[in-house]
């Protein structure tokens, strides 16, 4: 008996042990699987040739249910060159969900097949905001751009469905539908008050809405954003302003080269202006003050309007050819002379063009004494300060602000020939709208010389020549 319940107390004291054993084998066991299937998965990545190199982390493929997947790199020459004088680092586009202030931003909502995966030396992003309205300048600027687009678009409420329908007939109805679809990636913004009913989850929702180009009858449907009345605009109904600086710091920051060119939609680049840029970095690489002692620089272009009607210049001796017959412009000439004169714009005219011309810094100067309203649109390294985000569309000076942070920076302006910007066909002249605007632009340029010009004196220093 003791025999039995010695023994019978020993086995009870071995049971927790049998436990623990078979316990710790089943998680052995369980491990063992996990290595395995993980040895697996990596083992179709590399099969599968992802290419890990190009400054992409293994994490942006681990993190995602579906991985992109990306072609070996092929860089020109030149792209690498680049790369390695500006040491910039290459990032895919992807989709995100972000808060941006007040707003809700879906960032790369849709994004432009070739922008994805552009090394950032191998083009430059044209940045550009707008909403549904503005969609008219979309296949112009792409078509003479060639390089990626960073559209930031205002849709507040129900404006949010004609944004989505016009970017399925951006590119899928236009003749330049196939560049656009290359090119430009869409972001898209709302204020958290003015939510739409739905939102998409996803790029592949976007792309699923069902668009029609043609009637029946063969006949083109004209675009879905030129038969919106705008006075019908959630926008407008809702009384909101245009956040267009908002917008503009949304496209800068979404952009994945090293350089930008932060513009306004209506403004039409010179042809093979992106090509001609990098060509003359890679050429002579001091164009770019790439000492930190040296003052920091960004690269203006020349900015003309011209009469309705006319033919968008693509080269300077067409731009001259229109001069000439008084059909061409400086932009703004008669709402703001000197809002748009470069240093030595006689010397720019007068200079005859050539084929042989390269892209070239032409003249150099500060924004201050003849130039201190100066609102130039210039190529840079997306280093420069943001645009202020309270100042909106109609409180006009929106551009000056940022120009008052570089100046007070001592930022120098290169301007370049003999590539230049046209704005859209028709030449501005004060309206009844522009009239409206200047009751804010009133209120805002108070607000500026009592709130925001102190602060900035704060943050980037003082400086009695700049001026917002
Ligand atoms: C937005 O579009 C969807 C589908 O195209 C439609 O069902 C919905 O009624 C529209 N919403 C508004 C507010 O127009
Ligand atoms: C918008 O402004 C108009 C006129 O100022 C006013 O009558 C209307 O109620 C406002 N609408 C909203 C939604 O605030
Ligand atoms: C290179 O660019 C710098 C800065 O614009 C200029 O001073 C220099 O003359 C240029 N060199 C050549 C060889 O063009
Ligand atoms: C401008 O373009 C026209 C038409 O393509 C061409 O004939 C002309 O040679 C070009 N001029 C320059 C300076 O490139
Ligand atoms: C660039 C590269 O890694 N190419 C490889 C892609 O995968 C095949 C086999 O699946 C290889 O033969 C290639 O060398």
């Amino acid at each position: 008996m003791t025999a039995v319940s010695f023994g019978n107390r020993r086995y009870t004291r071995l049971w927790p042990i049998l436990i623990l054993l078979t316990v710790a084998l089943l998680l052995l066991g369980r491990n063992l699987q996990q290595a395995h299937q993980l040895t697996q998965k990596s083992q179709g990545i590399s099969q599968r040739n992802w290419s890990l190199s190009s400054g992409v982390s293994a994490d942006d493929y681990l993190d995602c249910a579906e991985p992109v997947r990306i072609p070996p790199r092929q860089d020109s020459p030149r792209t690498r060159d680049l790369q390695r004088l500006v040491n910039c680092r290459n990032r895919p586009l992807r989709f995100q969900r972000l808060q941006h202030g007040e707003f809700w931003l879906l960032q790369n909502l849709v994004i432009g097949r070739k922008s994805r995966q552009v090394g950032c030396t191998e083009s430059i992003t044209y940045t550009t905001n707008g909403d549904y309205t503005f969609f008219d300048n979309l296949e112009t600027v792409v078509e003479r751009w060639g390089g990626p687009v960073s559209f930031a678009i205002h849709a507040p409420g129900y404006d949010l469905n004609a944004t989505l329908d016009a970017i399925q007939y951006a590119r899928n109805c236009l003749q330049g539908s196939e560049a656009i679809s290359d090119w430009v990636s869409f972001h898209v913004y709302f204020p958290n008050q003015h939510m739409p009913e739905n939102v998409p989850y996803d790029e592949d929702e976007v792309l699923a809405r069902p668009y029609v180009c043609t009637l029946a009858d063969g006949s083109l449907i004209p675009p879905p954003y030129t038969l919106i009345d705008r006075s019908d605009s959630y926008k407008v109904k809702a009384n909101l302003t245009y956040p267009i600086n908002v917008g503009r710091n949304i496209a800068r920051q979404a952009a994945n080269t090293h350089f930008i060119f932060a513009c306004d939609i209506e403004l039409y680049p010179s042809l093979g202006f992106v090509d001609q840029f990098l060509d003359m970095v890679t050429q002579n690489h001091s164009v770019l003050a790439l000492d930190p002692s040296q003052p920091r620089r960004v690269y203006p272009l020349a900015v003309f309007e011209i009469e309705a009607g006319a033919q968008i210049p693509g080269n300077k001796s067409e731009l001259l050819a229109l001069y000439r017959k008084q059909q061409a412009q400086i932009f703004h000439l008669r709402l703001c002379p000197t809002c748009h004169k470069i240093p030595g714009q006689q010397e720019w005219l007068n200079r005859a063009p050539s084929v042989k011309d390269r892209l070239q810094l032409f003249s150099v100067g500060h924004r201050e004494k003849q130039f201190k309203f100066w609102e130039p649109f210039y190529v840079s390294d997306n280093t420069e300060p943001l645009f202020d985000e309270r100042v909106t569309w109609e409180g006009q000076s929106n551009k000056r602000i940022q120009n008052y942070a570089m100046c007070l920076l001592g930022y120098e302006y290169h301007t370049l020939h003999p590539a230049f910007l046209v704005h859209s066909p028709g030449i501005k002249k004060l309206t009844k709208a522009s009239a409206a605007r200047l009751k804010y632009a009133k209120e805002m340029t108070k607000f500026i010389k009592a709130k925001i010009e102190p602060e900035y004196r704060v943050l980037y220093g003082q400086n009695a020549a700049c001026r917002t």
